[in-house]
């Protein structure tokens, strides 16, 4: 797929102020820092479009970015911040979680894993949320330029044997570096084949006022 445009469309807390589900929408998600906003700056190849940082908890809301007038990138708040407060993180919890389960557009969670680590007990976890709720979701390992390629096969190889202790079968997965666009084509080739057989889902005209 060749990215022609990428433009930002809104930040929002409230679901009800999201764009209308009619286009195609992939929600990028993980560990607050494992390199979210990176990687959409990355496949877009637009450095500034989303907001990256060395700190923690960069990005707070529900970012939605518009490709090629087509579908959307949606950019969301990591998840694991240990120094938000407890009732924030409940908010997290529940905001992002009722964004998940109940858009209609949405195709695919893109999983963000860090290559560098071993499997994360929060990440696993959060895989199977989506597994219980019927999400279709798929694996991003992200900053692989960061180790030799035997440390980030090692460290894949125990996350998907992690995840087959609840799932029968492993999702799609990608290994991604934004420092060295590793990735970009995989990534893009998989959301431009699913875009393909998007059909308008049905959804309440009210409720998106
Ligand atoms: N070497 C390397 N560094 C990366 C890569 N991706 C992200 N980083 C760095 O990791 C840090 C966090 O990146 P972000 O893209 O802001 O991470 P995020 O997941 O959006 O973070 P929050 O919005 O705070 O949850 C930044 O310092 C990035 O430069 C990568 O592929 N390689
Ligand atoms: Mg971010």
């Amino acid at each position: 797929m060749i990215v022609k445009s990428a433009e930002f469309i809104c930040s929002n807390t409230q679901i009800s102020k999201l764009p209308p589900p009619v286009k195609p929408e992939y929600a990028f998600i993980g560990r607050s820092n494992v390199g979210k906003s990176s990687l959409i700056n990355m496949l877009t190849g637009k450095k500034g479009l989303a907001k990256t940082s060395q700190t923690p908890g960069k990005t707070q809301l529900i970012n939605h970015f518009l490709i090629n007038d087509n579908w959307y990138i949606v950019d969301l708040p990591g998840y694991g911040y240990a120094r938000i407060s407890k009732s924030k993180k409940e908010d997290w919890n529940k905001f992002i979680r009722t964004y998940l389960d109940k858009r209609e557009s949405l195709q695919c969670v893109m999983v963000l894993i860090d290559s560098r680590l071993e499997p994360q007990k929060i990440d696993l976890e959060f895989c199977n949320w989506l597994g219980e709720k019927g999400l279709p979701f798929a694996l991003v390992f992200t900053k692989a330029d960061k180790q030799s390629s035997i440390k980030t096969d090692q460290n894949i190889a125990k996350f998907k044997k992690a995840l087959l202790a609840t799932f029968d079968e492993v999702p799609s997965y990608f290994v991604t570096s934004a420092e060295l666009h590793t990735g970009r084509d995989e990534v893009l080739g998989f959301i431009a084949e699913i875009n393909q057989n998007f059909v308008v889902p049905d959804f309440s005209a009210e409720f998106y006022k």
